[in-house]
């Protein structure tokens, strides 16, 4: 098995929306009183439904609220005929295909297309109807919205620089910082130069090596004078009255950490496209993110609709906004992971677990195009690098669950002479110093749906034919009749494929013989392979020593236990445990 490293959208079965759009239809209209950035705050004082105040109660806070600002300063005027304006799908004539084709490596999507699409386009305002009712706080913190790239397409990037600009309120928007991450293309920076300088905001920040986005993220917010940092991705929208539902939730509560709808910006077509509602980020094993829906029933026990924030057990983790005071309590990202990916498994383990929350706010919305392959260079192997960065998240944060995290096939992972995966010490350190709550915890209160079972089987392991079991005892491995009342007959079969009772595991010993040794997770003779998933099946049990494949087999009397080459319908060679808890 080797991990999924592509980053897929959240399910979309909404199709009707955007394609066949128009002024009239799809766009909503934006008051002009909404445009008024001097705004008029609203005279009431009473929040939506179901918001929390809490943290209203301590200080000697302004507690007077707006309506939210459903801001589009490119209204007026604007080319209704223009490629892709209003987010419709584009296509081009089939004589461009070659073109299109050409260009498409640029970006891993439609970059010629792209490039012919106004930089500041209207897109469908996509919010739930209640989201522009919704009331927000007249003195929410302002923030530095964080952009970082490497050799990102020239439109793409000004597109979602313009969304940032056009779409958020002026007042909450301390800056634009765009950390160019060593991109390749020399030739592009002095125009970028020039062309940002128009926008007294927007400030560059280049890097003199290539660093990844991680730490690319971590010299933008080094540099950040906004109380809350917003990251964002280089090739995206923002849509109308994205800003103020996410800074509401960090004014309500610094600790919260609030993500946009990530929308889609088809990568063929360019049209901005709906996702389904109440979608959470999950992981599955190996960390690998993912979306789920929340089940109908969640929905009708917590009362919810389309607009209440949706906590969420992962981020995505490329937009997101944070107090900038609260991401550097926690220590920021881990600056020892590369290039990408296992940061947002990180951060969002350490919120949770050190005291904050992360949840999608249904009424912010930002597009985004999901490309089918990165469009730059890994300096390393990408498969490595991303497989380097989650097993140091997972030797950080998961406790005795890491296991499971390895034992989902990766076990040259366990060899740190072929993966070295770094010094950990400092992020040990940290969470010891925030008093951080464990994995468990995490998977009970957070993501109790998740199944997580520390062991794969368990108890007598028996030849169903001989009708006897494994046995440890007086630290030697012998063959005895079964009986579920002897403890010495108990085995663990773990993540990590070991046959283990405490701390003692099987493994091989001289001459095709059987040994006990003290467990080893980087020993890779004391793992053991084992199919059967359910305890109708009996399988081989297998172990490789020095790269041939052996398995373990019963003396035809019963009476011994040894090593042989595997032979499939040898019934010696076939066992089974007595209890399966997952596969
Ligand atoms: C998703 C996230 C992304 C990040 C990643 C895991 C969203 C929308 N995107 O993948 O933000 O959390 O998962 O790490 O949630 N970049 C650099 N230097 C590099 C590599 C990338 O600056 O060495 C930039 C890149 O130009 C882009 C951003 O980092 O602006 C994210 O990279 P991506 O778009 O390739 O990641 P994505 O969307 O597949
Ligand atoms: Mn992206």
């Amino acid at each position: 098995h080797r991990v999924e490293t592509t980053f897929k959208p959240p399910k979309n079965n909404v199709k009707e929306v955007v394609n066949n759009g128009g002024e009239k239809g799809l766009v909503r209209k934006v008051n002009k009183t909404d445009l008024n950035t001097e705004k008029q705050p609203l005279k009431s004082t009473s929040l939506q439904a179901g918001e929390d105040t809490k943290s209203n109660s301590t200080g000697a806070r302004n507690l007077a609220v707006h309506k939210v600002l459903s801001l589009d300063m490119t209204l007026a005027p604007r080319d209704a005929n223009a490629v892709g304006q209003f987010g419709v799908a584009a296509f081009v004539a089939s004589n461009e295909d070659v073109e299109v084709r050409k260009r498409w490596d640029e970006g891993h999507f439609n970059v010629y297309l792209s490039d012919q699409i106004p930089l500041d386009r209207a897109i469908p305002d996509t919010r739930p109807d209640m989201c522009a009712q919704n009331l927000v706080h007249d003195d929410l913190p302002s923030t530095s919205v964080i952009f970082c790239f490497v050799d990102e397409v020239w439109s793409t990037l000004l597109r979602s620089v313009h969304s940032v600009l056009n779409r958020s309120p002026p007042h909450l928007l301390k800056e634009i910082i765009l950390v160019d991450d060593f991109s390749t293309k020399d030739n592009l920076k002095q125009p970028l130069d020039e062309y940002m300088s128009q926008f007294p905001k927007v400030r560059i920040v280049r890097l003199k090596e290539r660093q990844g986005l991680i730490r690319a993220r971590l010299a933008g917010a080094a540099v950040a004078q906004g109380e809350v940092l917003t990251f964002l991705d280089s090739h995206i929208e923002c849509n109308v009255g994205w800003l103020e539902p996410l800074l509401e939730r960090v004014y309500l509560d610094r600790k919260k950490v609030p993500c946009p709808v990530i929308e889609v910006i088809n990568d063929k077509d360019m049209s901005y496209m709906l996702v389904d509602n109440f979608q959470r980020g999950i992981f599955k094993w190996p960390l690998v993110f993912g979306w789920s829906t929340l089940t109908e029933e969640h929905i009708k026990k917590n009362n919810m609709t389309v607009t209440d924030p949706i906590r969420c057990p992962v981020m995505a983790g490329g937009l997101f906004s944070i107090d900038k005071k609260y991401f550097y309590e926690l220590g920021a990202y881990d600056p020892g992971l590369d290039v990408w990916g296992g940061e947002n498994m990180e951060i969002s383990f350490k919120i949770w677990m050190c005291g904050g929350e992360i949840e999608i706010i249904p009424c912010s919305r930002v597009g985004h195009i999901f490309r089918g392959q990165n469009p730059y260079k890994f300096p390393k192997d990408r498969q490595k690098t991303v497989e380097r960065n989650l097993a140091r998240v997972a030797e950080v944060w998961l406790d005795e669950y890491k296991d499971l995290f390895y034992g989902h096939g990766y076990h040259h992972l366990l060899d740190r002479k072929v993966i070295n995966i770094g010094n950990l010490t400092e992020q040990i350190e940290l969470r010891k110093r925030l008093k951080c709550k464990s994995f468990k915890w995490y998977l009970d209160n957070v993501y109790p749906d998740m199944d997580a079972p520390l062991v794969v089987a368990e108890g007598l392991v028996f030849n169903r034919g001989l009708r006897k079991c494994l046995s440890l005892q007086n630290g030697s491995l012998t063959f005895d009749i079964c009986d579920l009342s002897k403890q010495s007959q108990h085995f663990n079969y773990t993540w990590m494929r070991h046959i283990r009772q405490q701390d003692m595991c099987v493994a091989p010993g001289k001459e095709n013989s059987l040994a006990v040794h003290l467990c080893d997770n980087t020993n890779s003779v004391h793992r053991w392979f084992h199919k059967s998933s359910n305890s109708a099946m009996a399988e081989h049990l297998v172990t490789v020593v020095v790269s041939q494949s052996m398995c373990l087999e019963a003396g035809p009397q019963g009476d011994t236990l040894h090593l042989n080459p595997c032979e499939t319908r040898n019934a010696l060679q076939k066992w089974q445990f007595t209890h399966y808890r997952a596969q």
